[in-house]
């Protein structure tokens, strides 16, 4: 509403709760703050000291002017508990409740690339169909996906501005989450955790098919997956299908 023309597409089914309590926060404490702005520059000016008037010091103990404060005090509180009630809900929503998923990616981190697998034509993890792509995400629209995030060496963090998602990964925990894409497109993916001297070249992409173009891709991709595996020229079981992501490593 407020900050739309500021902010990134919203692609995830929960981004449009998270922008709405970020213009109630906006509203509730920019306004409070003019408010007490106005007044402050305005009493400063209204009192001042004039010819033939002393300028007072008011200490503000006096009930008379604690009253004042404790008016202001009511609607702060009540703005602050509202603010604590709707972050509450949106983080559980986000962070705490983990809904079915239809499909499973994982997420993989490391000095300074992504790793993503992709399910196969099958839609289970860990099978010779698995697409494993480096630095791209490919997801469909309206499927709610859980991903688990892995890190290979340090803190990183899998950050989808288009999502409003943040998820911090560490090393030695596989961290599960969740998203449904709303609208269709290719966006950024970003590590939002200082993690070396290349942080900085740790972008990665994200791409939002129609259900149709993306089990299309699943198809091609997933057939070209278990074609490598069993290549003459790689020997069965040995093509990048049946290394576990971890053992790969990327170079850049
Ligand atoms: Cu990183």
């Amino acid at each position: 509403m407020i900050l739309d023309s500021l902010l990134p597409a919203a692609a995830s089914s929960y981004a449009a709760d998270i922008d709405t309590l970020f213009d109630v926060i906006t509203l509730l404490v920019g306004i409070p703050f003019l408010i007490s702005c106005y007044l402050f520059f305005a009493f400063i000016l209204r009192f001042k000291a004039k010819e033939g008037h002393k300028a007072m010091y008011i200490t503000g103990t006096e009930h008379k002017y604690m009253k004042w404060i404790h008016r202001a005090h009511i609607p702060i509180l009540t703005f602050d508990l509202v603010i604590v009630v709707m972050a509450v809900q949106v983080w559980y929503d986000v962070k705490q409740d983990l809904p079915e998923m239809e499909s499973e990616v994982r997420v993989i981190a490391q000095q300074w690339a992504w790793t993503f697998v992709h399910p196969g034509a099958d839609n289970v993890q860990g099978t010779a169909d698995d697409i494993t792509k480096i630095n791209e995400l490919h997801v469909s629209i309206d499927k709610l996906y859980h991903f688990k995030l892995e890190s290979r060496d340090v803190l990183h963090n899998f950050s989808v501005p288009v999502f409003r998602l943040k998820q911090d990964a560490v090393p030695g925990r596989v961290i599960t989450g969740w998203f449904e894409p709303v609208i269709a497109g290719e966006f950024d993916i970003q590590c939002a955790e200082i993690c070396g001297i290349g942080h900085g070249l740790m972008p990665a992409r994200i791409h939002i098919s129609s259900a149709s173009e993306h089990a299309a891709w699943v198809q091609r991709e997933s057939a070209a997956a278990l074609a490598q595996t069993h290549s003459p020229f790689t020997g069965v079981g040995t093509g990048p299908a049946n290394v576990k992501p971890e053992l790969q490593l990327v170079t850049r």
